[in-house]
């Protein structure tokens, strides 16, 4: 439990207490929690928020900027603890290079971020894409080193200025993680940017038609996205102090990201257990399948080399 957080409520606790737990022989030794979205839509500072909340006050160990173009350019696993000289909890954030509409990382390279064949620090190239040639390029990545829950960052504030193009590269992501059955959520980020009211107070978010009107938005953008899986926050970005609102939504959003991982690590699991078990099937029948033809060969050299089956048929042919 963090002790500087000045009011420990549950969703606090959960997130600590939240573990991989080893099911059905799939050993996965934390959540990866995969960031992605448009350049500076707020991705490397949801990581400096949340690791604010358990630091106990504002850092900012990600670098962030409006440059126009991706700040971030390798791709980093954050871990989070409570501090330098704690254990960090069992789960890590992934930041990345910004998305850019037309070119930038496409479709299929992002997928190599949620396999897992993207080592820690990967450094982006300018010029070159993701290939399984490319430095570090993992080829058979564990349970443990794929994303378990994909988090799409969007920007409140600018959603109505995002091209169809990007829109349409966010959607054929989604039907990719969609058949992995990796789970995925939106952290709509710059509430206060988008909303007057939620600026000047943050609670009024649950109330904000302007951002009502954006979550359903992106939901029927993404293809009927469930909207209880969109989680409007506000990144630390102006502020010196911790306050306990930004850490409410940041949290919120990140225990259900992390339940969700949990889900998709059950699904797995139980995935693996029936093919296990097909494949126990269909091992059963093969062996009966052999032992029966093992047994015609062996009875048909048997009746050949006593000389019966011969007899027999000379017999059968002089008749
Ligand atoms: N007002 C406000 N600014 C934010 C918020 N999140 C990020 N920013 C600012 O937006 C800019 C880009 O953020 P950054 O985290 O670098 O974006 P990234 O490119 O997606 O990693 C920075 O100047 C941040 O301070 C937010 O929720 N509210
Ligand atoms: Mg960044």
């Amino acid at each position: 439990m963090v002790d500087h957080f000045r009011s420990p409520s549950k969703v606090l606790q959960d997130v600590c207490d939240i573990k991989p737990l080893s099911l059905g022989g799939l050993n996965v030794s934390e959540f990866r929690l995969l960031l992605l979205g448009q350049v500076s839509s707020g991705k490397s500072s949801f990581y400096n928020t949340v690791n604010s909340i358990f630091r106990g006050y504002v850092t900012s160990q990600a670098i962030t900027g409006n440059a126009g173009r991706s700040v971030t350019t390798m791709f980093r696993m954050y871990d989070v603890a409570s501090s330098p000289l704690k254990e960090p909890f069992k789960w890590k954030i992934c930041d990345t290079v910004g998305l850019l509409p037309d070119n930038g990382l496409s479709v299929s390279e992002l997928l190599y971020l949620v396999d897992g064949n993207i080592p820690n620090r990967f450094q982006f190239s300018p010029y070159g894409g993701i290939t399984p040639d490319s430095p570090g390029f993992i080829e058979a990545p564990t349970h443990s080193q794929r994303a378990h829950c994909v988090a799409l960052v969007i920007d409140a504030s600018t959603v109505d200025n995002i091209p169809e193009s990007m829109w349409q590269k966010f959607r054929m992501f989604q039907d990719a993680v969609n058949a992995r059955r990796v789970p995925m959520v939106v952290l709509l980020t710059k509430i206060d940017l988008a909303c007057p009211q939620t600026q000047e107070n943050l609670l009024h978010v649950f109330h904000s038609q302007r951002i009502q009107q954006v979550v359903r938005m992106i939901s029927t953008r993404l293809q009927g996205l469930p909207t209880n899986k969109i989680f409007p926050i506000k990144n630390y970005e102006w502020e010196t102090e911790l306050n306990m609102h930004v850490n409410s939504l940041a949290l919120l959003a990140l225990r259900q990201m992390l339940r969700f991982a949990q889900d998709y690590i059950e699904d797995k699991s139980d995935y693996l257990r029936e093919l296990g078990a097909i494949r126990h099937r269909l091992s059963t029948r093969e062996l009966a399948y052999t032992m029966l033809i093992l047994i015609g060969f062996f009875l048909f050299l048997y009746l050949a080399f006593s000389g019966n089956y011969f007899n027999n048929v000379m017999t059968a042919t002089k008749e």
